[in-house]
């Protein structure tokens, strides 16, 4: 598009383009010498074939990636592998404004942690809403281990909406994993710690440090997290691992393992073993098993206590109302997850070579004929391995995380040891194929692979760091997700891509016609609240208000000017810009930058950004449009003048760099009125045909009748100076009048050719 706007501006400056011949190395070649040349089988063309992506295609299935230690999500397609966007969740992004905005700002300060500003985030496990188990491509979770948080990112713009802070924990990784209908939003703790900011000692943890499963409640109609309604089960310092949302036949209970139920505290320095030696001595640890279903009827009817503003359920009231039960898994487990259907969790210990089938028919059973084989030392019942047990399946060394495939019984297993990948039937108990991969595999991920009906087809194996993969860029190396073919009976290797933006956890993938992105705000609209922005500004009513010290300027952007241009302030005012985009295309983007201030706002169109600092040191700054958005992009620009206190003016008159004459201003109007010839016949042509048939146009119709009007007001202004004699402003503003007719054709040209490419019809 930009290129298409290029070029028919330049076409109206009278420039002629010159699209000098395509050559590449290949073209003139047969396939056979390309695969000669660059040593590819026919292996690699079929693999080539499966992913590759002409250009101007899409992608049937869109992945969102944990981005670590980024604190980001990371959006691409599948199977081109192509990144589409990163959304900033816990940490800045400049680009998106986010982190510079006061809007986005807000969010983040919610995220703060003892009146700290936490600007970073280790995300792990993203996950969508679901409807009835299904996604419904409304919205993205994603924790933070590192700071127990959740965030909530709304898929119709991708931006980040909120961030809430766990009431009790110290560390997540258990989050965030969604219940069937979106109820609630799963964020189990990690590393065990005391509920309150005090000070505990070490020598203390049994008694006063605690684990955790936090049940977050989603409020539908705002999107966003009610940490009124949240609830919290109290757990035993187990460290927490993963969890999974039961559903189907397990709706209404969730599942956490853990992997230090021997709940041992290191100490290398005082001569202790450390803690990856007392925390895999026993041969199980413990999967906690937790009825939120009941739980939540429990606080509806104000059963449940509040602590630290919140509602926890202790471990004795979870007992005694039988809410929670504990069943031994393998040594070190990692993933948990539940099958479709919610009849079978999958559970695998990262020191064992197997992985446990749980039955939940059994499980049900044993909880309903109150068979336990004992009780943890905190009075949680324990249900016997062999009453819960369905199958035990050697898949390989080190098997971490499952999932599920579109055919019944059908899963794949992520081995971290042996690098691999175990396609397995968890009904039978057999292997079916294996699969080397790169390297050092976490997670995998297959398409919708924890709804209730995954679809298969492909599978993404998410190798840590990819040493010898790529070409070296330094000691800290790329991720690889490895895209591999899973829709026959053998698994088929297709493509590597890096990631070079942390370290992903786990990835969610979606169909792709799922998602319905906007794209565009309404105007004057404050993305992060999803409200009207109450200093919305509309064309002609840009102010300056200052109350006091206090500076509030309403300001506007179009192409390809900011209104204000010029900003006066005093030193030690307290300065907040707000710009209104006044667009409608899809691609006007205007960023706003400014020298010396930390500024950098992206506002898409429709959109309100803000930004508030204190001019504290008098001088002149600069401030410009960061978006290359139209010809006359670098024009966008302004100053904002801090003068020092008492500043008095001296110079009356601006210096105009350059003189105009009659001359001037004649051959100016002469130029707009070819100008408007074609214009008008663009006009004739869309008028004469239903373009209000196709909403891409009308929007860009009303964009360019905008700059019509602007181009009348111009015009006339240029005419009253004329007539006064005074070609000097004649001259300038018959320049602006010519401005926004060239973004008036501009916007009608691509109306134009919009209607030409889908095939509109001629009215009568
Ligand atoms: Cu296995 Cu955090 Cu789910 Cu890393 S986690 S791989
Ligand atoms: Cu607006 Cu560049």
């Amino acid at each position: 598009m930009k290129m298409f706007k290029t070029k028919t501006t330049s076409l109206l400056i009278g420039l002629t383009l010159g699209l000098g011949a395509a050559s590449s190395a290949y073209s003139q070649e047969s396939l056979e010498d390309v695969m000669k040349a660059r040593g590819l089988t026919q292996k690699d063309l079929l693999a080539a074939a499966k992913t590759y992506t002409p250009t101007g295609g899409r992608d049937e299935y869109l992945a969102f990636s944990s981005g670590g230690q980024s604190g980001h999500v990371i959006v691409y397609g599948i199977p081109s592998m192509r990144i589409l966007k990163y959304i900033g969740v816990f940490t800045p992004e400049p680009w998106q404004g986010y982190g510079f905005d006061d809007e986005s700002k807000a969010v983040l300060a919610q995220g703060r942690i003892n009146g700290k500003d936490i600007v970073y985030g280790d995300t792990h496990h993203p996950a969508f809403s679901e409807k009835e188990g299904d996604y419904d491509g409304r919205y993205l979770f994603i924790n933070d281990k590192a700071n127990p948080r959740l965030a909530v990112i709304d898929l119709h713009d991708f931006e980040t909406k909120q961030i809430v802070v766990n009431p009790f924990f110290k560390s997540d990784h258990g989050g965030a994993f969604v219940t069937p209908n979106t109820e609630y939003v799963m964020e189990a703790s990690q590393y065990a710690a005391p509920y309150s900011d005090e000070f505990v000692p070490l020598e203390e943890f049994n008694s006063k440090y605690r684990g955790g499963v936090t049940y977050w409640k989603f409020d539908d109609k705002k999107g966003r997290l009610n940490p009124d309604e949240s609830f919290t089960f109290e757990l035993p310092p187990y460290s927490q691992d993963l969890s999974d949302a039961g559903k189907n036949a397990s709706y209404g209970w969730g599942f956490t393992n853990s992997f230090c139920s021997e709940r041992y505290v290191g100490g290398i320095e005082r001569g202790r073993p450390p803690f990856e030696a007392g925390c895999s001595q026993k041969d199980t640890d413990f999967l906690h098993v937790t009825n939120w279903k009941k739980a939540a009827e429990l606080v509806a009817a104000g059963k449940v206590k509040k602590v630290n503003d919140a509602y926890l359920i202790t471990m004795d009231q979870a007992v005694k109302e039988g809410l929670l039960y504990l069943i031994p898994e393998p040594k070190s487990p990692h993933g948990v997850d539940v099958s479709p259907k919610g009849d079978h969790i999958i559970v695998s210990g990262k020191l064992d070579s197997h992985a446990w089938v749980y039955s939940w028919a059994k499980i049900q059973d044993a909880i309903k004929n109150q068979k336990f084989e004992a009780k943890d030392p905190y009075g949680i019942p324990i249900i016997s391995l062999k009453d819960a047990l369905h199958k035990q399946v050697q898949v390989g060394l080190g098997p971490l995380h499952t999932q599920y495939d579109a055919k019944e019984c059908v899963v794949y297993t992520s081995i971290y040891v042996d690098s691999m990948v175990t396609k397995w039937d968890y009904c039978e108990g057999k292997v079916l194929d294996q699969l080397n991969i790169h390297y050092n595999i976490g997670h995998l991920l297959t398409m919708e692979g924890d709804s209730v009906s995954p679809d298969g087809k492909y599978l993404v194996s998410l190798n840590k760091l990819s040493i010898d993969r790529f070409n070296p860029v330094g000691p800290l190396h790329p991720q690889n997700h490895q895209l591999i073919d899973i829709s026959g009976e053998k698994m088929q290797l297709l493509y590597d891509m890096p990631l070079p933006l942390g370290e992903p956890h786990y990835v969610v993938a979606i169909k792709a016609d799922k998602l319905k992105p906007a794209v565009r705000y309404k105007s004057g609209w404050d993305s992060r609240t999803d409200k009207k922005h109450p200093y919305k500004t509309r064309a002609g009513r840009e102010k300056v208000v200052r109350e006091g010290n206090r500076v509030h300027v309403y300001g506007t952007v179009i192409r390809s000017h900011i209104t204000p241009e010029i900003i006066e302030v005093e030193e030690g005012d307290e300065v907040s810009i707000h710009l209104t985009n006044l667009e409608r295309a899809q691609d006007e983007v205007h960023g706003f930058a400014m020298y010396g201030q930390n500024v950098q706002l992206s506002i898409e169109p429709g959109k309100t950004a803000s930004t508030t600092f204190v001019a504290d040191k008098a001088g002149v700054y600069p401030y410009y449009c960061t978006e290359f958005c139209s010809a006359l992009h670098l024009e966008m620009q302004g100053y904002l003048l801090v003068k020092p206190k008492g500043y008095k003016a001296k110079a009356t008159d601006m210096q105009e760099g350059q003189q105009y004459t009659k001359a001037d201003y004649d051959k100016q109007v002469k130029t707009n009125v070819e100008t408007q010839a074609v214009i008008d016949s663009v006009v004739a042509f869309i008028t004469s045909h239903n373009y209000k048939d196709f909403k891409t146009v009308v929007d860009l119709v009303t964009d360019a009748t905008d700059q019509l009007g602007f181009a009348e007001e111009a015009k006339k202004k240029a005419e009253d100076f004329a007539a006064k004699g005074d070609y000097q402003n004649a001259t300038l503003w018959a320049g602006q009048w010519w401005q926004y007719q060239v973004k008036t054709a501009d916007l009608g040209l691509r109306a134009k050719t919009f209607l030409e490419e889908n095939g509109a019809k001629k009215i009568k």
